[in-house]
């Protein structure tokens, strides 16, 4: 029988690239975002691979509740959460930083994170197992200038990572975290609003990781035998030696 895996920003970069590779591993997925026409869009690249879509915002806790109940028998028993729905908004001294860009950061990165935590748990406690990865960033273990609330809300996510392994011990359920550096998704654009040009000078002068680089390591993480939990893991490009230190060419 297949095992369920759900992937929390799935209509994009890293969560797209995760849905493609534990498709392929063997799992059916429940798939979630706020963009249901590029759910759609990865259903017809995953082919046969049975899925279920559901469209909300991590930032409403009671939209997650309520999706959340709606799954369909088939899909209700959750082995695999991936908690990676967020983005940054904004680079900005503090200074300037724009207060709805923190809601935004703070709201889906953080709280987003626990609600859809909360709502699926029940699943994987009431059976006693269960896998949980979240995905923080280096941005979680190093703040970088101007970088200040994304920072903070990755550095919640590496506390609230260790927090819930604890809790969830008695429960034998996994908790780790992967910390992408940088990854060519459309993080940039989100975090410059739209602004593709600005976006790309990120990636200029050396090779990023690929949303499918992050993904191979999640497949492998939760593919390992029962007894095994890689905890806490720092995927970088090779040209990257820190948050804010990239050899460019
Ligand atoms: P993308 O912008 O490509 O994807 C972000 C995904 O999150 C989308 O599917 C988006 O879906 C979803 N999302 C964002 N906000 C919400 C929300 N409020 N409610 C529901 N879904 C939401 O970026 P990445 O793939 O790069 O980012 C994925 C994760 O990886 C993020 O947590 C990010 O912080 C982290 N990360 C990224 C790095 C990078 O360099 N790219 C490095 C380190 C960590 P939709 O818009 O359809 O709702
Ligand atoms: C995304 C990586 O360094 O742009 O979390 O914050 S970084």
């Amino acid at each position: 029988m297949r095992k369920t895996a759900f992937i929390t920003g799935a209509s994009s970069g890293i969560g797209w690239a995760t849905a493609v590779a534990l498709g392929r591993a063997g799992f059916q997925l429940v798939l979630t975002g706020r963009r249901r026409e590029r759910l759609e869009a990865l259903v017809q690249e995953l082919g046969d691979v049975p899925t279920h879509l559901l469209t909300f915002d991590v930032r409403d806790r009671a939209a997650v509740d309520a999706a959340v109940q709606t799954l369909p028998a088939a899909f209700q028993d959750i082995d695999v959460l991936i908690n990676n729905a967020g983005n940054a908004h904004g680079l900005s001294p503090i200074q300037e930083g724009n207060p709805q860009d923190w809601d935004d950061m703070l709201d889906g990165n953080v709280k987003g994170l626990l609600y859809v935590s909360r709502a699926v748990l029940p699943s994987m406690t009431r059976r006693k197992t269960g896998h949980i990865i979240n995905i923080g960033s280096i941005a979680g273990h190093e703040t970088y200038a101007n970088g200040n609330v994304y920072c903070a809300s990755k550095a919640a996510v590496a506390a609230l990572t260790k927090g819930m392994r604890l809790d969830l011990l008695p429960q034998h359920i996994r908790v780790a975290e992967v910390n992408p550096g940088a990854v060519e998704t459309e993080f940039s654009e989100v975090r410059f609003k739209g602004d593709k040009e600005r976006a790309a000078t990120v990636y200029k002068g050396f090779e990023p990781l690929r949303a499918s680089d992050v993904a191979d390591l999640i497949e492998f993480m939760v593919t390992r035998p029962a007894h095994v939990n890689i905890a806490e893991v720092l995927i970088l490009p090779a040209a990257q030696g820190a948050a804010a230190t990239i050899r460019k060419e």
